[in-house]
């Protein structure tokens, strides 16, 4: 039996990418020892595990980091592969579907995301809105009428884009987007899998998103 020493995680709460990470582990049922990191003075013991990034997530395991969000969940998936469920299917070509969702995700999704708060111009943030509904709305459509992203089960992909509902809420107040009216499809997929304890006991409150948000840009001065 593997004890908890053997398994660590370097995180951040507010990290959208961590949160794939501990909803992979819970998902697995694996115990971990949370390291919580301030990304404005990381410990040393992040830029050894992670020298080329010095990002979180960070996944120890016996002692080797594995790094990069996606990487870890896979490699918690081929690591412990004895302990279901499965986050990646078996058939080769759903397995590289699951891939190429869960890389768009980090391409559209993230990225356009953080546009629309980091654009000051009235324009520039429609435009970034725009973009970023349609992307949703891509991501929909491969949901289609299934109850996850690649099938019948939560998996991979799901985990990738999961994370990043955290941030409907505060896009709703502050870019005035109608994620029920746009995509109704993906919000109720979000329903679905925030039914799953793996993904409501790591995804935090919505409002803290918003204080977080709101914190920075008084910082930043705007
Ligand atoms: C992104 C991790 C990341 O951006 C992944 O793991 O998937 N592609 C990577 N981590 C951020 C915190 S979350 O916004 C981070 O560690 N930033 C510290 C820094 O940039 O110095």
């Amino acid at each position: 039996m593997e004890g908890s020493k053997d398994v660590s995680l370097l995180d951040f709460w507010a990290s959208v990418f961590g949160m794939r990470v501990r909803i992979a582990l819970a998902e697995k049922g694996i115990n971990y020892e949370y390291h919580e990191e301030s990304l404005q003075n990381k410990s040393s013991l992040l830029l050894k595990m992670n020298p080329v990034h010095k990002k979180i997530p960070v996944l120890i395991h016996h002692g080797k980091p594995v790094c990069e969000s996606n990487i870890i969940v896979q490699y918690i998936d081929e690591a412990w592969n004895d302990k279901s469920p499965s986050l990646l299917p078996s058939d080769p070509y759903l397995r590289a579907q699951a891939r190429f969702w869960a890389d768009f995700v980090d391409k559209k999704i993230y990225e356009g995301g953080k546009k629309i708060w980091m654009t000051s111009k009235e324009d520039d943030q429609e435009v970034a809105k725009k973009e970023f509904v349609d992307s949703l709305k891509v991501l929909e459509g491969q949901l289609g009428d299934k109850p996850y992203l690649i099938g019948e089960s939560f998996g991979y992909a799901d985990i990738a884009m999961i994370p990043f509902s955290w941030w409907f809420n505060t896009l709703e107040k502050i870019a005035n987007i109608n994620f029920e009216k746009e995509c109704p499809k993906l919000v109720s997929w979000v329903k679905r899998c925030m039914e799953k304890e793996s993904v409501a006991k790591t995804i935090p409150d919505p409002q803290k998103f918003y204080d977080l948000l709101m914190g920075r840009q008084k910082k930043q001065g705007h």
